[in-house]
């Protein structure tokens, strides 16, 4: 009942797939425990946002990124709504989690590791397994997913977890890696994949920063001409830029 109403609500605000996990169903190999994040946590209400296929199909990145920012702006503020629906409706607490971000950058995970992994929360829910490529196929949507979570005390049970193995093990991810950062089954290479989805992050912003201390004032002025300050400087107001979903767009599973 709780959980039909609460699926009810979510899916008419744009989910396109809500699942619910028991947080002993909910286990994650590096992310904190949930109770760190919100004491007396009993469950987590996971939804997922199908990305456009224009989007994702389209040659520019510009413009599958720009599909992704419309879905977790979204997905955030619907995760807001659902939660307070559930302290509303249930004199419940409830935390809505960030799609991706903000990530913590300082302490061991560095930038690398969610408050709530939302591969792990997806599985936990019912909404997908995972496949060669290490991401979450759902039986209807495929890989074309984005999941967030919305923690909460109220105590639901888990969803029926899928058994089946939807991964068809086609190869085609791993042929279509640009980095080949998924060469070693069962493990990204988050290094090489960081490198090529995100050029103009973090590692990208090192590396600029670098050249430009000890550079000539020469050099300097003609560095800040380079078309990758451009790139950082837009990266630096916009967020976090992806470059690359090629393991994602060549999945079949759920492709018509
Ligand atoms: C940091 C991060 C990255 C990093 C590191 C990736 C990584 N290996 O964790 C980088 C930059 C490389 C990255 C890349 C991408 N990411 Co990313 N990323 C995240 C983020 C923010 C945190 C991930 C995290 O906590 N990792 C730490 C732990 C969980 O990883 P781990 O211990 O190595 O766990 C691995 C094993 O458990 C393994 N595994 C393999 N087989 C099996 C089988 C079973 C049964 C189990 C339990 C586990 C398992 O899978 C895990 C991943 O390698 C999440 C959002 C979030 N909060 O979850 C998004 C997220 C994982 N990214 C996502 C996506 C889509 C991408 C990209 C396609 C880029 C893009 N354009 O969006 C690529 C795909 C790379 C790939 N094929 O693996 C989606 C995945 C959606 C889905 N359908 O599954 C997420 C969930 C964002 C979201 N909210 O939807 N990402």
């Amino acid at each position: 009942m709780r959980k039909e109403d609460i699926r009810k609500y979510a899916m008419n605000i744009g989910a396109d797939v809500v699942g619910f996990a028991a947080i002993a169903d909910y286990h994650s190999p590096l992310s904190p425990a949930p109770q760190e994040i919100m004491p007396g946590v009993q469950s987590m209400v996971v939804t997922g946002y199908r990305e456009n296929d224009g989007a994702v199909d389209s040659p520019n990145k510009r413009i599958s990124m720009t599909s992704r920012m419309g879905g977790m702006e979204l997905s955030m503020k619907n995760n807001y709504l659902i939660a307070r629906h559930i302290e509303k409706e249930y004199q419940a607490k409830a935390a809505p989690v960030a799609v991706s971000y903000p990530l913590e950058m300082s302490g061991k995970g560095k930038g690398m590791v969610g408050d709530i992994s939302m591969r792990h929360a997806a599985h936990a829910a019912g909404l997908g397994v995972f496949g060669r490529h290490n991401l979450i196929i759902n039986p209807v949507h495929g890989t074309r997913m984005i999941y967030t979570v919305i923690l909460t005390s109220l105590l639901l049970t888990s969803d029926p977890s899928i058994t089946e193995d939807l991964c068809t093990d086609c190869g085609l991810c791993v042929e279509a890696c640009p980095a080949n950062a998924l060469d070693e089954e069962g493990k990204t290479n988050q290094m090489r994949c960081l490198k090529n989805s995100q050029p103009y992050g973090i590692g990208g912003t090192l590396k600029y920063i670098n050249s430009f201390i000890g550079a000539s004032p020469e050099e300097q002025k003609n560095l800040l001409k380079e078309p990758v300050f451009l790139e950082l400087y837009q990266a630096g107001f916009i967020g976090f830029q992806y470059n690359c979903w090629q393991c994602m767009a060549v999945c079949p599973v759920g492709i018509s």
